[in-house]
């Protein structure tokens, strides 16, 4: 068992830096055994602090000094403390250089933080504390300095070398080595630091600003990858001209430089001018990448470029902001997908994330708020909550304040801020300060954990002509916060007549010209709005555009929920409707599996697969069910079994009765010309996908010829990963075992398409019980230190693979628990997220709780646990 436990850190115990760095001189020697890091910090006390003369606290982890001087004057063993995570020097004069060497083993650091080797080349991650890692730094964000790095290597092996900012020199150096310095005039704290070694490809193209600088744009990528960035650099280039239109940034530096690495903990990283990628998230070709992961590489780079405003030139004081950055960056970067897309669909996949995952996380023990008080790891706090609903709380300040004063206020937060590192408060004060609007109930949002729930019940005054909402919300406890306010939600809503017309919203008698929506402002714990002039009952359409992150209860009937989604002019609500009314069919099978299945859930469905009138984007997302896990999410003491099969068997009910309309829906979109990757040439990919897919459902042989067809003639990912998804959730067992051997051989030279067909498999039930998921572990190109490896089958196993992972005899846990404390000897931070379904034990029937709650028991008692690791245990387990 672990006997030194974390601390936690509490955001009330803030304290300005003693000392600020302005000035970082760095020399990195890189070898194969090991690199020498040559630090010289030009420091000097912080006139804000009142700390006195207290020593000089420089973080540090896995480090070896070699020496430390003050002034050029070698320190005694005396002067200084080496207390392994930290350095720590006493007496030092107001302002002072000091000059420290340490060396470090990037070769053997596979936590992947700080420096390390990736398919043979250096790289760095220093979000959030990795920057400890290379030398002793105070590693906090509040501490910005001027970085000027040279980074000496072997010139055959490492012909590329780079860092943060511009090159200003290099040079040959004896011993077949050379070196390369780079300068960043911009001051940034040590998280956004980044170096990069390697036998790269570079790939050029240029930006001309909207003041007309031109910009050098260049992607580095190993050799076999050089046919892969076209669509990245193309992307980054749309987002740039995107910040420049939308919010008014202009890039800053004269390059801008994308790197892709294949061991990355996370997705991409936003270093200044350097911005480093997993693999997985920015290289892409037609032969190799999904629709999906093309939208996802777009969002990404996009979401990586505009942290250069949003989160470099000012960023945050502490980790306790990090949605500062993270909510408002993500926020933007949706704004900007759903421009270079689908709005409404965009809209759809960012709701279903949020209910699905998010809810979720605020109902489980691990539930913080967006801006949390208190941490003990934060690498822990990437979250859905910082990142998503983080996102939706400036989403809601939008929408209140309109888009005109969200961007007077965006303009005053980045000039009023720029360089400087400061809080989510400061952010809302600006968007008050432009906007002349209160905003202190609304700061709750970043205050209380929990997913508010609204009750909405209505009354209609025939006599009066008069329709009346009434709202309450409340605001669940969730560890640690008990008796929460009422909070300020923008709720917007509609009203339809018994035609399906929008009705005009009049809040008094009389009035004329009234809108068709409204956003209704909630700030009381009950809220009645009356509608005047409603001469029927209306059918009401609530937050349209899921105008707030929150759960609303009405009491739908099938009807009304029927009505919607083929009358509501908002396209998330149609959407929405769908959704109720296809969870609300799979929720009576589960209490009564023998019950009939809806027969207008199929009459629905199968006027869906014919309108070829409507946006066939949307079609394509109503036509999928609600995923397992939001059916989970839902319950109150989860039966996964019993959510399984009733939704197996509403899906096989569907499938059945509309084997006529898939088949037509297949053919009709049908792959036509060129692939392309317009919203339209997309919807239909998912639109024939999804139809192959219920087919194979069903064990159509019909289905099964166009599946084995299109995989073996597909000229694109999508569509030969539709058909192989579709074979490895058949029963044709023969067939898709040749499908599966088949694809691995075409592209086992490919680490993201191998990822992907692990995780396909890893996410069947079909396909993926525990015993194969064991063989997937022990295949040839599965790698227990790469991250995206481990995730595609371990993650996919446990998070997508529900009735797999969820076995009654406890297999699927005892499994996750033995690969948790596994990785946590190699990578905490990848072992701290795979653990987090164990978590949400007291989410599931009795039956299955005690048995993940014993996992997590074992993971618990595990020895040398990480601090990662055991904060997520400890607190589930609390
Ligand atoms: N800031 C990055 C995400 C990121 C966070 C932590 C990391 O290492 C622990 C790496 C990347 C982003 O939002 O894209
Ligand atoms: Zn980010």
């Amino acid at each position: 068992m672990r006997t030194n436990q974390p601390q936690t850190i509490c955001l009330s115990d803030y304290k300005v830096p003693a000392y600020l760095v302005d000035q970082v001189d760095l020399r990195f020697e890189l070898f194969e055994d090991g690199a020498r890091v040559h630090s010289v910090l030009s420091v000097r006390r912080n006139p804000e602090s009142s700390a006195g003369d207290e020593p000089l606290y420089l973080h540090g982890d896995s480090l070896v000094l070699e020496s430390v001087a003050l002034n050029g004057t070698p320190l005694a063993a005396g002067d200084f403390d080496d207390l392994g995570d930290a350095l720590v020097v006493s007496s030092v004069p107001e302002a002072f250089e000091l000059q420290v060497v340490t060396w470090i083993e990037p070769q053997n650091n596979t936590r992947l933080e700080g420096l390390y080797k990736s398919s043979g080349m250096f790289c760095t991650q220093c979000e959030a504390e990795g920057f400890r890692c290379i030398t002793f730094y105070p590693d906090r964000p509040d501490v910005m300095a001027r970085f000027r790095t040279r980074i000496e290597a072997d010139r055959d092996a490492y012909p590329v070398l780079l860092s943060n900012g511009n090159p200003v020199a290099k040079g040959d150096l004896e011993g077949g080595r050379h070196y390369v310095t780079w300068e960043d005039p911009f001051p940034k704290p040590a998280y956004l630091f980044a170096l990069v070694a390697g036998d790269l490809v570079e790939k050029k193209d240029t930006f001309t600003t909207c003041s007309g600088r031109s910009i050098d744009l260049r992607m580095y990528v190993e050799p076999r990858n050089a046919q892969k960035c076209d669509f990245a650099l193309d992307a980054l280039k749309r987002s740039m001209r995107w910040d420049e239109d939308v919010y008014g940034r202009e890039y800053d530096l004269d390059i801008f430089m994308i790197v892709a690495v294949d061991d990355f903990n996370m997705g991409a990283m936003e270093n200044k001018g350097l911005n480093i990628f997993n693999s997985s998230c920015v290289l892409a070709s037609q032969e190799t990448a999904t629709d999906a992961a093309f939208q996802r590489i777009e969002a990404i780079v996009a979401h990586e470029y505009f942290h250069n405003w949003s989160g470099n030139r000012v960023t945050c004081r502490d980790w306790f902001q990090l949605s500062l950055k993270e909510g408002f960056t993500v926020f933007r970067d949706a704004q900007f997908s759903a421009d270079m897309g689908s709005p409404t669909v965009k809209r759809i996949e960012d709701a279903t994330l949020l209910r699905t995952a998010q809810f979720a996380e605020d109902a489980g023990p691990m539930a913080h708020p967006v801006r949390p008080a208190s941490y003990m790891e934060i690498s822990n706090f990437y979250t859905l909550t910082i990142y998503e609903k983080g996102a939706e709380v400036v989403r809601m300040i939008h929408n209140l304040l309109g888009e005109s004063l969200f961007r007077q206020g965006s303009d005053l937060y980045f000039q009023r801020h720029d360089g400087q590192a400061v809080t989510t408060d400061d952010f809302v004060r600006a968007m008050e300060d432009a906007s002349g609007r209160d905003l202190s109930q609304f700061r709750l949002w970043y205050e209380q954990a929990g997913t508010p729930a609204l009750t909405v019940t209505d009354e209609f005054d025939e006599e009066r002509c008069v329709y009346r909402l009434t709202v309450s919300q409340s605001v669940p406890d969730t560890p640690g916060q008990t008796g929460k306010k009422p909070q300020h939600i923008p709720f917007a809503v509609g009203l339809l007549g018994r035609d399906g017309q929008p009705l005009p919203l009049l809040f008094s008698a009389g009035s004329d010209d009234a809108p068709v929506d409204r956003v209704l402002e909630l700030t009381e714990r009950e809220h009645c709005f009356e509608f005047h002039g409603v001469s029927e009952r209306p059918v009401p359409s609530l937050l349209r555009g899921f105008s707030a992150p929150v759960r609303v209860h009405y009491p739908w009937t099938r009807e009304q929920l029927l009505f919607l989604m083929s009358h509501d002019p908002d396209g998330f609500n149609r959407w929405d409707a769908g959704q109720r009314l296809a969870v609300d069919v799979i929720q009576s099978l589960i209490v009564a599996p023998e019950a009939e299945v809806e027969p207008r859930l199929v009459d629905a469905y199968r006027s869906l697969l014919r309108n070829t009138g409507l946006d066939q984007a949307l079609v394509a997302k109503m036509l999928q069910l609600p995923s397992e896990a939001y059916l989970i999410e839902l319950s109150e003491q989860a039966d996964v079994a019993a959510i399984h099969r009733a939704r197996e068997a509403v899906l096989s009910h569907l499938a059945t009765h509309l084997r006529d309309e898939l088949l037509a829906c297949y053919h009709r979109n049908s792959a036509q010309g060129d692939y392309q990757l317009t919203p339209e040439s997309v919807a239909r990919r998912s639109l024939r996908n999804t139809a192959l897919g219920w087919l194979l459902h069903i064990g159509d042989q019909q289905g099964l010829v166009l599946a084995q067809e299109q995989l073996r003639s597909a000229d694109n990912m999508t569509d030969r990963l539709g058909a192989l998804r579709a074979l490895v959730n058949s029963d044709f067992v023969e067939e898709r075992t040749q499908a599966l051997e088949g694809f691995y051989q075409a592209f086992r030279e490919d680490p993201q398409v191998v990822e992907l067909w692990f995780s396909v498999q890893a996410a069947s039930v079909r396909a993926g019980q525990l015993p194969q998921i064991t063989q997937l572990l022990e295949h040839e190109a599965f790698d227990w230190k790469n991250p995206n490896k481990v995730r595609s089958v371990i993650g996919a196993f446990a998070s997508q693979n529900l009735a797999a992972f969820h076995n009654p005899d406890g297999s699927g846990y005892a499994f996750l628990a033995t690969q948790v404390c596994r990785l946590d000897d190699s990578n905490p931070q990848i072992a701290s997220r795979l653990v987090t379904p164990l978590t949400r034990w007291r989410k599931f029937a009795p039956e299955y709780r005690v048995l993940m709650k014993s996992a997590l028991e074992r993971v618990r008692d595990k020895d040398r646990l990480s601090g990662d690791v055991y904060e997520v245990v400890h607190k589930s387990l609390a």
